[in-house]
């Protein structure tokens, strides 16, 4: 008896991780976003383009599907979508946080290219947040970037992240801010669902009282404090999951699955997304 009472929370606990997104503007009233593919579609999502939904061993990390990305042959890309207006646009110095899994199929060649720009999410400010106008104030880009910095130590497959802000020319006109080299480093691996999570503080505009934290697998990997992320008093207001992979392009046919995305305005923590009550034990 005395077991069986110490092992019913363990087991509530995991039934509510694995399904994280059900109920979740209840459930979690911290987070702005919550996506596990477990509809079947891409629905919460705008400007969908060449990721589909994905389902069958390996390919989701909890339910039944996922977001695939699939990477042809001699492409530069598996396309990319968007998450817009995941909250007001003037949010002061709040912090908020997107978490994600992922997965690279076994063999997944990572772009070794002398640009080698492989991109995974980007998180954007983006002012207005609809039509034709809208261009990001700001934005971190979360990429793989290998050759373009294995001079600064970085390696092939090493999450690397880097922030730029607009200076209101054309989309592109702006200044790469850098971020740091992860102070733990640590590679991604293929064939394993890999969880990431970063932390946005949101600095007065103008000022450099922002900061960025990146966790790899619940290990703090990145913290970049008393940085500038913005000139303008507009926040993380978008994301886009995107597949961009390069020059000299795709090197075969190859996929990618990303699997429950949350955007939260508190730590999500990888825990959240157990798919099976790995943390059981049993007490005589
Ligand atoms: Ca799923």
């Amino acid at each position: 008896m005395k077991s069986a009472i110490l092992l019913l929370p363990f087991l509530f606990t995991a039934a509510a991780f694995a399904d994280e997104c059900t109920n979740w503007q209840t459930e979690h009233p911290a987070w702005l976003f919550c996506d596990d593919f477990e509809s079947g579609s891409l629905g919460s999502w705008e400007d969908v383009t060449d990721i589909t939904i994905a389902s069958g061993t390996g390919k989701k990390h909890n339910g039944t599907y996922s977001a695939q990305l699939f990477y042809p042959n001699g492409s530069e890309g598996a396309g990319w979508m968007w998450k817009k207006a995941l909250r007001p646009d003037n949010a002061n110095n709040d912090a908020q946080y997107v978490r994600w899994w992922q997965r690279w199929e076994p063999g997944f060649e990572w772009n070794n290219g002398p640009s080698g720009d492989q991109k995974l999410f980007m998180l954007q400010a983006l002012e207005p947040q609809s039509g034709w106008g809208q261009t990001a104030s700001w934005k971190i880009y979360v990429h793989l970037v290998g050759q373009e910095h294995s001079g600064q130590g970085v390696l092939l497959n090493e999450p690397y992240f880097d922030r730029f802000i607009w200076s209101g020319g054309s989309q592109w006109d702006g200044q790469w801010m850098g971020m740091q080299q992860n102070s733990t480093v640590y590679r991604y691996q293929t064939d394993k669902w890999e969880c990431t999570e970063i932390e946005v503080v949101h600095n007065t505009p103008g000022s450099s009282d922002g900061r960025v934290r990146v966790w790899l697998n619940d290990v703090l990997a990145m913290d970049r404090n008393n940085i500038k992320l913005r000139d303008e008093a507009v926040s993380w207001n978008a994301l886009q999951l995107n597949g961009w992979y390069g020059s000299p392009g795709v090197p075969k046919n190859q996929y990618s699955w990303v699997d429950q995305v949350v955007v939260s305005t508190e730590r999500i923590g990888c825990s959240h997304a157990q798919s099976s009550p790995k943390n059981v034990q049993v007490v005589p």
